[in-house]
């Protein structure tokens, strides 16, 4: 089945978790993009959101959504955003649309995660798709080296001109390839700790508590 129709439906299926009047929080990607075009023609009354990245706010903005700073809200009730892969845990690897930081930041501010994704981002362990690490470009090349030495290889982030890729934050980011992830969490915690890594991708301690699955058959809800 299309990808997009997919993502249309999981999109669709998070409306139900949007309580109308309360502070959304909004993850990046495509997949968010169909839940926010979903937003517009459901005009479910919001009094605002709070967003992931400089993408997601020009299309809340479209849509007549006002977009609030993280640091103007104590929580949020619900947090929705895509995942690149995400295991039978709900631990997730994210930042292949290189927004990772501002997504922990306000998945942190949330009471519920949910996680929209077509099936094919289900995996047993993650790994498969690099994993983005948003650093501090002085510390790439020392970084890429601690990566090495655990049989990891780690690329720099390149726009098409091949400049390195600059994030919302103005940092870089590496994809670190061969990482077999059958303890996210451990994994997240030692990496977060290294000297110069802004972010990790792995979403371990703000893991999904609910996932919305599209799939042939329809959206599976796992919890
Ligand atoms: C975002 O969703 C990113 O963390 C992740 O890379 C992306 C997945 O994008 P898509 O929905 O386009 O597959 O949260």
């Amino acid at each position: 089945m299309d990808p997009n129709t997919l993502k249309q439906r999981v999109g669709q299926a998070a409306l139900d978790y949007i309580q109308p009047d309360s502070i959304l929080g909004v993850g990046t990607g495509s997949t968010v993009n169909k839940l926010i075009e979903a937003l517009g023609q459901a005009a479910i009354p919001l009094r605002g959101a709070v967003s992931s990245s400089e993408a997601t706010s020009a299309l809340l903005r479209k849509i007549g959504v006002a977009v609030l700073a993280a640091e103007e809200v104590d929580g949020l009730d619900v947090y929705i955003d895509g995942a690149d892969e995400i295991d039978a845990s709900g631990c997730m690897i994210k930042g292949g649309g290189a927004a990772l930081t501002r997504e922990k930041i306000v998945a942190d501010l949330a009471r519920q995660f949910v996680c929209i994704a077509d099936i094919s981002k289900q995996v047993e362990v993650l790994g498969s798709f690099p994993l983005p690490v948003e650093v501090i470009p002085m510390a790439a090349a020392q970084l890429a080296r601690r990566f090495a030495a655990m049989g990891a290889q780690a690329r720099l982030r390149r726009q098409a001109d091949g400049q390195p890729l600059r994030t919302d934050n103005g940092q870089h980011i590496l994809d670190v390839t061969g990482l077999h992830i059958d303890e996210p969490l451990r994994l997240e915690l030692e990496i977060s700790a290294w000297p110069g890594v802004v972010t990790v991708g792995i979403f371990a301690r703000n893991k999904a508590s609910v996932c919305l699955l599209g799939g042939p058959d329809g959206v599976a809800t796992l919890h």
